[in-house]
């Protein structure tokens, strides 16, 4: 067995207070995503990447030419695995049964990787078998993937979790559907499934085969009369996603099941119906803040079956990370650099992009149809990130075309999921900032193009959330976690078009006091909601600038449209 290896190198270690858990921790030096050495290549600039003004500097994805991607292969990938195994992993990103799903192979001289596409993606003979079979017609997309460090020609010691920052790279040929990933074994950089062929290829495939591949949570909600709808999410990497998806409502008669946590392929059915699918089969799930409190869910999830990367260990076998309870006394801890570490270190004990890797199956919450072949139906959308300043608790957009603008206008502080230093607030568009596979301009249009997607088409409502508005001590203003059902709850009011449920403001509608239940729990209502003219006129000016200069002449119409009138509602205020 794989496992038996990975320990056998040490590259894991077992997790004996849990069953069949183990832990993986990896070179400093790969710890996250690298978005400045993943690209996009195709023959045209233009049709991988916004063209941003000139002088100006793109931030929404990288180019590279076929040839020099084909260079930069040439010049990393011959040897690079002598000497180690090669594995062929075939994958089906989706249920195996559903149309939606897409088949991939991925190749890799990892078995850390394995394992870990053996719990995110549905894998095995089961996919070769559908890949001869007269529906898939041999269709499927190419994955390479080489942690960049041979057998031999390295010092004797062997490293445990062998990598090349260095002359890492991640390239993306969507044209002809294919991934190669060099030097990096952590997470999007290394599982193709996820971020390579589920975001970027699949937006590719998605916008020529007219549907949408988002970084999105799905979840259903049962509403006290038993009435059940699914909303999908997008915030960007670590801002709640899973947490979102497992919530614990706390207001009383409400049910809330997970289809998803971090992707979802939708498209509108004949019917003008939105579904979705979530391509996954587990959860890569951020490890800091999960605890008994925040996320219960998680908590009932993760201790079975579970590969950890770069949390802490404990003495008694378990492991440990920031905000999760405290170790029984007398048990010492160890960082996830292997030092001994305490309460009152200065370094944190894991890394904050440490994760589980945790079959979606063994969640107690799973919902019934999470892997139905026709996907389950979607009532609303929701955009969100960290906004310390100015954004509203809860908005929703007046119809298709803002509610377009308001994910083209997507902001959030940076996290530790990428190369980011610091906590500067970046532009995140439908929190997708990391993964286009296409040029941004073109993916608006798409967008904006679902408004007649099909004839009868069901518009899902679109709304834009923030959990982290602070106060002026640089307090969280809202609780969160599960009390966020409060918000689900106002949403979906405004999908049954309950009067008397929204005042518009000029951003979007927020909802009226009476409509919004604050029972048992103590905020700032007026703090919460208070759409500040002043930041706002701020805002949309450097959001403005931030999409003529970043997409330029790829800049649809109608978003220029939503600029104006946004800025007039704000002057006339
Ligand atoms: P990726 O897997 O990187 O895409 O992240 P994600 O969007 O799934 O984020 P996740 O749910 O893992 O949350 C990231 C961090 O945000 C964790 O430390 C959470 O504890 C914290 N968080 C999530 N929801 C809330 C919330 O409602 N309020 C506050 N204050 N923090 C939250
Ligand atoms: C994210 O960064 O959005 C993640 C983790 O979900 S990774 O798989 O590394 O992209
Ligand atoms: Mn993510």
């Amino acid at each position: 067995m794989l496992i038996t290896r990975l320990l056998e190198t040490g590259s894991i270690v077992p997790l004996p207070k849990y069953k069949n858990c183990y832990l993986a921790t990896s070179s400093p030096s790969d710890v996250a995503r690298v978005e400045s050495k993943t690209f996009i290549c195709t023959a045209d600039r233009r049709e991988a990447v916004n063209v941003p003004k000139a002088g100006v500097k793109g931030q929404l994805g990288n180019w590279m030419s076929p040839e020099d991607a084909d260079a930069a292969i040439a010049e990393r990938f011959p040897g690079c695995m002598k000497g180690r195994t090669m594995y062929v992993i075939p994958f089906s990103m989706g249920p195996l049964d559903s149309p939606y799903s897409k088949i991939g192979v991925q190749l890799t001289d990892s078995a850390y990787v394995v394992c870990s596409m053996r719990i995110m993606t549905r894998i095995g003979n089961q996919v070769l078998e559908k890949l001869g079979s007269s529906s898939s017609e041999g269709y499927f997309v190419k994955a390479l993937h080489s942690v960049g460090w041979p057998a031999e020609g390295h010092p004797a010691q062997r490293s445990q979790w062998p990598c090349d920052p260095e002359r890492t790279i991640i390239l993306h040929k969507p044209e002809i559907n294919e991934i190669v990933s060099y030097g990096s074994g952590y997470g999007g950089n290394s599982l193709l499934g996820k971020k390579c062929f589920a975001l970027r290829i699949g937006s590719s495939i998605a916008r020529r085969e007219g549907w949408l591949a988002e970084h999105m949570l799905i979840l259903g909600i049962t509403d006290p009369k038993g009435t059940k709808r699914y909303v999908a999410a997008a915030f960007p990497s670590a801002c709640g996603k899973t947490n979102m998806a497992m919530m614990r409502p706390t207001l009383p008669g409400y049910k809330v099941e997970c289809v998803g946590d971090d992707i979802v392929w939708m498209r509108f059915d004949q019917k003008g119906q939105l579904r979705a699918i979530n391509p996954e089969f587990g959860f890569f799930g951020v490890a800091p803040g999960t605890s008994r409190t925040t996320n219960p869910v998680a908590m009932d999830t993760v201790f079975e079956n579970t590969i950890f990367t770069n949390v802490a260990r404990t003495s008694d076998g378990g492991v440990y990370w920031e905000g999760m309870e405290d170790p029984e006394p007398g048990v010492t801890i160890t960082d996830w650099l292997g030092e001994p570490w305490t309460p009152g270190s200065t370094k944190p004990a894991a890394h904050p992009n440490s994760r589980f890797c945790t079959p979606a199956s063994q969640c107690p919450m799973i919902d019934p149809h999470w892997e139905s072949p026709e996907g389950v139906p979607i009532d609303a959308i929701l955009f969100g990130g960290r906004r310390p300043k100015g954004v509203p608790l809860v908005y929703e957009a007046f119809d298709w075309k803002h509610a377009v603008f308001i994910g083209a206008a997507m902001k959030s502080e940076a996290t530790a999921a990428a190369e980011h230093k610091g906590k500067e607030i970046m532009h995140d568009p439908f929190a997708m900032r990391p993964f286009f596979g296409y040029n941004f301009g073109h993916y608006l249009q798409h967008w904006l193009s679902m408004e007649t997607a099909v004839p009868n088409v069901k518009l899902p409502k679109v709304f834009h959330v923030n959990w982290f508005r602070k106060d002026d001590q640089g307090k969280y203003m809202w609780p969160g976690y599960g009390e966020n059902c409060r918000v689900l709850e106002w949403i979906l009011l405004r999908i049954d078009n309950e009067p008397g449920t929204a005042v518009p403001t000029p951003i979007g509608n927020v909802p009226t006091r009476e409509k919004f239940d604050l029972e048992g729990i103590q905020v700032d209502f007026d703090g919460l909601f208070d759409v500040p003219v002043d930041f706002w006129k701020n805002e949309i000016e450097e959001i403005a600038k931030f999409l003529y200069d970043q997409v330029d002449e790829d800049l649809p119409e109608e978003i220029k449209e939503q600029i104006d009138n946004l800025l007039k509602r704000l002057n006339s205020q």
